[in-house]
């Protein structure tokens, strides 16, 4: 028997999908290259002091920053040269959990949306009703470590921004800040692994979840799918899952994961598909088409990433909680025993307390928005030749979303790794200026907050060659866009106003990868929000 529907990738994208199809009685194969995660999944990876727990590191909030710069860190995919999760859950299993509500601006035409896709609000809607953001995750419903929150919103106040529960007001992102909001809930990571997953896995009779089971492409003739191929035969011969008539693929891998899929399904530029042709992987190559059936799109173009540099102070007010190196190894008695009792305190919250949002208007005349994000901690950004006490550290990164023009390219190096070829960072100079505009008015209402001081970029330096000079390993910020974008012409996009590919007829992507341009925040939840909206499109047809 084969499947209506196999969906490839259990991130965001993939999860949503698989459960709204399966609500409308379709037969699903949801394949994920990973293991599991929370243990709400099997996920087994718990802290030494959590005796006895069934919390996991992917559970528990304030594990978040340990996450990077652990002994083996197998959650990491290890193809694929920039942070991208790859377990159940994909990225949004090992991310911080920032979750912003869509706004109108997200799917404008503005943004890049095609006509058809801006009436997100029914979607987002759904997204929120399935998954409600907190941002009080603490189950005691109080805030915990929030010393950054107070200084920043003074230096911030100082500046004629003002307070709000940004979920409350999803539109307005001119000169506000508020709490993080996270996708938690009961003190625990959530996300659509806790909701979207449980409801699709309980329709046992229509879908299948396969983990460890890596799609290395699909099977076609001309622009019709027939499969997938696995790693696994007990799907059906040569390990090819094999659709039922009718049926459709959807990728759902991840902005690098989906377009090394396209790729070595003989989809993409031709540099691309060279590659896998001369590629030494064996199997790879014999899963290539002939070049005679390549398919030409523009598969990992008109990427973007939010590029954020990051300011680094100290005030004494501030615990910086020793830059949450010992949270996981070493934690504070009293902290790990509260959260192990009843989920609340400093461990049920991720870092990142406070975000703010304001636009500039560029030397160009276009409008950008700055979001910027306050954590307690943050020594490793520290760049400085001033002296310091460590323990009064806090970290603002400041990133540039929506309306910034740079575009990058990824792809594959001759190791099939997925890779960035253009970094889409500051490759427009006007990007660059208004973000090095937008550092220096933060600075200049540093001496608004008694106590603050600025000791990241310190006086050895200007912001403007601290930004130029800025790595771009540490611009990244893991919110890639664009790869596959969604539009109206096989030369500027790779999927259709459906999400189908171009010139196929049953392949379809539904993950971040469609996403034309950056949202106002992180950006999960527009990606959700894009996932109901595509899963509609694509029942609908
Ligand atoms: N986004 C937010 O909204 N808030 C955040 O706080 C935030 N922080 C981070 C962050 O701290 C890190 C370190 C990272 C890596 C990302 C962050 N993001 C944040 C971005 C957000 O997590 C991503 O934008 C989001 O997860 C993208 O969702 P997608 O559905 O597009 O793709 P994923 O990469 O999440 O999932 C792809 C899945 O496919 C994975 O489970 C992967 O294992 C699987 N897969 C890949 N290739 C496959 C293959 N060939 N066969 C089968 N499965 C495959």
């Amino acid at each position: 028997a084969g499947w209506d529907y196999i969906v490839v990738g259990a991130g965001p994208g993939g999860i949503i999908a698989a459960d709204r199809l399966s609500e409308a009685g379709k037969k699903v194969l949801l394949l994920e290259r990973g293991g599991p995660s929370t243990a709400q999944t099997g996920g087994t990876y718990t802290p030494s002091w959590g005796i006895p727990t069934n919390l996991t590191k992917f559970d528990i909030p304030g594990a978040f920053e340990t996450l990077f710069g652990d002994t083996n860190e197998y959650w990491w995919c290890n193809d694929i040269s920039v942070w991208a999760g790859c377990l159940i859950g994909g990225g949004g299993s090992v991310n911080a959990g920032l979750y912003w509500y869509a706004s109108n601006s997200d799917f404008s035409l503005a943004s890049g949306w095609p006509t058809g896709w801006q009436n997100h609000t029914p979607y987002t809607a759904k997204v929120s009703s399935r998954l409600p953001s907190t941002d009080h995750p603490s189950t005691d419903g109080k805030l915990y470590l929030e010393q950054s929150s107070t200084v920043m919103g003074q230096l911030l106040n100082s500046q004629g921004y003002s307070q709000t529960t940004i979920n409350s007001n999803p539109n307005s992102k001119e000169h506000v800040y508020g709490f993080s909001s996270y996708d938690y809930l009961g003190g625990k990571r959530a996300g659509p692994v806790a909701t979207y997953l449980q409801t699709a896995l309980a329709r046992t009779s229509l879908v299948t979840l396969k983990l460890y089971t890596p799609v290395t492409a699909v099977v076609r003739t001309g622009g019709t799918i027939t499969g997938v191929q696995t790693n696994d035969t007990s799907l059906g011969p040569n390990g090819v899952a094999a659709l039922n008539p009718g049926g459709r693929v959807i990728l759902s891998a991840g902005a690098f994961g989906t377009s090394r899929i396209l790729f070595q399904s003989g989809i993409g530029p031709s540099d691309m598909l060279q590659i896998v042709q001369n590629s030494g992987n064996a199997a790879a190559k014999a899963h290539l088409p002939p070049a005679a059936q390549w398919i030409n799109l523009p598969v990992g173009y008109n990427v973007s990433d939010n590029p954020g540099v990051t300011l680094v102070f100290t005030h004494p007010s501030i615990d910086a909680y020793d830059s949450w190196a010992n949270a996981w190894t070493n934690p504070r008695p009293a902290d790990a025993a509260q959260y192990l009792k009843n989920q609340s305190g400093v461990y049920a919250d991720a870092s990142i307390k406070l975000n703010f949002w304001r636009s500039y208007v560029g030397t160009d005349h276009k409008t950008r928005w700055i979001q910027g994000t306050v954590r307690p901690g943050g020594v490793s950004y520290a760049m400085t030749n001033f002296p310091f006490n460590a323990s009064q550290v806090l970290a603002v990164t400041v990133y540039l979303s929506t309306g910034l023009t740079s575009r990058g390219r990824l792809g594959i190096d001759n190791n099939l790794n997925g890779v960035p070829l253009v970094q889409p960072y500051f490759t427009d100079p006007v990007d660059e200026s208004t973000l090095v505009t937008a550092i220096n008015d933060i600075i200049a209402s540093v001496k608004n907050v008694p106590g603050l001081k600025l000791i990241t970029p310190d006086n050895t330096t200007t912001v403007a060659n601290f930004v130029r000079t800025y790595a771009d390993a540490n611009l990244l910020s893991n919110h890639w866009v664009g790869a596959n974008k969604v539009g109206t012409s096989p030369t500027s996009a790779v999927v259709d106003v459906n999400t189908k590919v171009f010139n196929t007829t049953n392949l379809f992507v539904v993950d971040a990868s469609i996403i034309p341009s950056l949202p106002y925040g992180n950006p999960t939840g527009v990606i959700m929000s894009t996932a109901e909206q595509a899963v509609a499109k694509i029942l609908a047809l």
